[in-house]
């Protein structure tokens, strides 16, 4: 079975793609972003993924890539064009190559044009194509840098995507106008730029008006990503919170499990949200919590300590979640969630104050 879940970056609307083999849990992942590495690696961990490569459609120019930082982080390797100029990676890929995950491939093609190293990667039943930036969903790549040239790129549209079957998914790099998916067959007929009957210098007519700014990050970008996405000089690895071992929830929070509460209980301070006559009766409260139903949480913070942890705690872990966001925006800066909340607490063995009275 496969698995494939299409994210998305907002502030620089790019889409990256994971995809991976349920029997054998490979994974690959197209075109990651470097800010996004919390969210992707979440993902794969709670997917039960490992990640052998990442992929890059180009040498971007407007973020940077997760390459170099999944690498760090999870051991994946890194796979991107031959022809992009790019030092670092752990293949260089080439027109007709193929990157294999588990016993599924996905199929290289060189679709040169917004850049000279662009590639597309075609699953191997030809039921999607990821364009990267070469066919955007009725759009197209720019080609005014980078070794742009709009007759390559018409040239790579024709003969190495329309020519795929009409009902081949259409994977773009980039969406602008909240657009996820489209098909081969549609843009052939649809695309503004390329398709119906636009030919070639129609085409290069209305590239050469596009008036596009260069994208606001290219200088930081392009150096960065020629390095595969290591940062330049002391490389700072985005460090975990250090006062216990959390997971980060994609959610946008971190979680302790029971077993690390337990061992860090005395150094922290556990805020339990629920109401009164939970913390008092039926499963009872960690020692020590203080109790700060979750409706008066905003008007008591001052009641909070700014100096140590805090762990949030209710019965199931819900509204102990909404409790460590409000701190985190409130500005406490080591917050984590007791994922599964008490019961969890409980069924691991966990101590309780108070219990069924
Ligand atoms: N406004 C964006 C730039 C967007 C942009 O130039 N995107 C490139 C892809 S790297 C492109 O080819 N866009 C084609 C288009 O918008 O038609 C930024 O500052 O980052
Ligand atoms: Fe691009």
């Amino acid at each position: 079975m496969l698995i494939f879940r299409p994210l998305f970056d907002p502030s620089s609307s790019t889409w990256s793609y994971l995809l991976g083999e349920r029997s054998s849990g490979e994974a690959v992942l197209i075109d990651p972003v470097f800010e996004q590495l919390r969210r992707d690696e979440t993902l794969i961990r709670e997917l039960g993924l490992t990640l052998k490569w990442t992929l890059e459609t180009h040498v971007h120019a407007d973020h940077v890539t997760g390459a170099w930082l999944l690498r760090q982080r999870l051991g994946s390797r890194i796979a991107l064009s031959v022809d992009g100029g790019a030092s670092g990676a752990d293949r260089q890929l080439r027109h007709g190559d193929t990157v294999a995950f588990g016993s599924r491939q996905l199929q290289v093609r060189a679709t040169p044009g917004h850049t000279s190293g662009c590639l597309s990667y075609v699953l191997d039943d030809e039921s999607r194509v990821f364009t990267g930036d070469c066919l955007l969903i009725r759009g197209c790549g720019r080609t005014d840098f980078q070794q742009g040239d709009t007759a390559s790129l018409y040239r790579s549209v024709h003969m190495q995507l329309f020519t795929l079957p009409a009902d081949c998914l259409v994977y773009p790099g980039h969406d602008y106008n909240g657009m996820g998916l489209s098909s081969i067959g549609e843009e052939r007929r649809f695309n503004p730029r390329l398709g119906g009957d636009v030919a070639e210098a129609d085409f290069a007519g209305f590239m050469q008006h596009l008036g596009l700014p260069h994208p606001k990050k290219m200088d930081l970008a392009v150096p960065a990503n020629l390095r595969c996405g290591r940062p330049e000089g002391d490389v700072q690895m985005p460090a975990d919170p250090g006062w216990a071992p959390l997971n980060f929830s994609i959610a946008g929070l971190w979680e302790i499990t029971p077993h690390a509460l337990a061992d860090v209980a005395r150094r922290v301070q556990v805020v339990d949200v629920r109401e009164p006559e939970e913390f008092s009766h039926g499963l009872g409260h960690i020692d020590g919590a203080l109790l700060v139903p979750l409706g008066q949480l905003e008007s008591r913070l001052g009641e909070l300590p700014r100096e140590r942890p805090i762990v949030t705690v209710c019965r199931s872990g819900a509204r102990s979640a909404r409790a460590a966001a409000m701190l985190g925006k409130a500005g406490f800066a080591e917050v984590a969630n007791l994922r599964g909340g008490m019961l969890r607490w409980r069924a691991e063995g966990g101590a309780v104050v108070g219990a069924g009275e």
